[in-house]
């Protein structure tokens, strides 16, 4: 070669290429009790690329939504047994579904009555009879922004991974979940070693690429249920349902020294960099936040230690 391959560059970008391959396609729940007019909605989102579930009993829906929660909700008005204002209505009163939009068509064409059915929590309200591309348009520009906000409000905007405080949410269900199942959980807490020469010597921007790699590193080798998120500056909280402190503690092992071989630095001085972690795995009488105590404690034994380690 005569020209170095610029290696964090493209990872960088065929990060952003799986990321886009991966992408969840947008979901969408459609309620009527009509089955001819779901079915002709669901193969229309369906043509465009969307996962759909119908139903014609609105009194299924909270079943259905607790069961995989959809990006967006279609809502007939008129149904029998419970209309599309009063499911609306009993949506809303779980916190969980504040964020889904809730989209209302229906054959009402009165406009107090559309307001009146608006103010019960929905994001639109759509007439029937609608031309399908209106309705597909409609939904996806929808469901884009709701995915956009939400990411912005659970994401830390440098590395992707789960803010503090949705971590801290995460971490708390997770207990509750152990508690309920009896299924071991571990917590890793994991701190980037000497973080502050890294930026000292070599630069703020150099110090965020790390950052940046390392939360890579996690999305990758970590499992889909393993929740990864940045709990401070150069500090990772991981989340690890069903899982023993022992296993935690060789699956983190093989990524720190993974992570310990990564050359960051791509011209001048090279640059390596380690972290250490501490583990700790749930037990009966323990909170979240004494779960993290725990981790922490084993961080700072780790760092007392030498660093570059992984201690439970
Ligand atoms: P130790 O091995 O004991 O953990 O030492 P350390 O230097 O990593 O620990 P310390 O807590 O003293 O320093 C953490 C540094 O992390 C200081 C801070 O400037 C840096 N830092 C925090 N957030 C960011 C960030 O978003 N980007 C960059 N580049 N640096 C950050
Ligand atoms: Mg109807
Ligand atoms: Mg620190
Ligand atoms: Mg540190």
């Amino acid at each position: 070669f005569t020209r170095p391959i610029d290696v964090g560059l493209l990872i960088d970008q065929i990060d952003q290429m799986t990321q886009r391959v991966i992408a969840e396609p947008y979901t969408v729940l459609i309620v009527d009790d009509s089955p001819l007019m779901a079915e002709v909605y669901a193969l229309a989102l369906r043509a465009a690329g969307m996962r759909v579930v119908t139903t014609t009993d609105p009194l299924e829906a909270p079943m259905l939504l607790a069961e995989q929660p959809p990006d967006l909700i279609l809502l007939d008005v008129y149904m029998p047994g419970c209309n599309g204002q009063e499911l609306a209505a009993v949506i809303r009163q779980q916190p969980e579904n504040h964020s889904i939009p809730i989209v209302f068509l229906s054959g009402e064409t009165d406009r107090s009555a559309q307001l009146a059915v608006l103010a019960q929590g929905g994001d639109d309200f759509l007439t029937k009879p609608i031309n399908l591309e209106h309705l597909v348009a409609a939904i996806s520009s929808r469901i884009q922004r709701a995915r956009a906000m939400r990411s912005l409000m659970v994401r830390d905007s440098l590395t992707g991974l789960f803010n503090h405080s949705v971590t801290q949410d995460l971490l708390i269900r997770e207990v509750a979940r152990a508690r309920r199942s009896n299924q071991p959980l571990s917590v890793v807490l994991i701190d980037i070693d000497h973080f502050k020469q890294v930026n000292d010597r070599y630069g703020h921007q150099s110090g965020d690429r790390v950052l940046k790699s390392l939360a890579r590193l996690l999305r990758q080798r970590l499992r889909a249920t393993d929740l990864i998120g940045r709990y401070g500056g150069e500090e990772f909280l991981i989340v690890m349902p069903e899982t023993r402190a022992a296993s935690a503690a060789m699956v983190i092992d093989s990524l720190r020294e993974r992570f310990a071989h990564i050359e960051h630095q791509r011209e001048g001085e090279p640059l390596r960099v380690t972290f250490s972690a501490g583990i700790a795995e749930w037990a009966q009488g323990i909170d979240a936040s004494g779960l993290v105590e725990k981790a922490d404690a084993a961080l700072y034994q780790a760092k007392r230690h030498g660093r570059n380690q992984v201690l439970i």
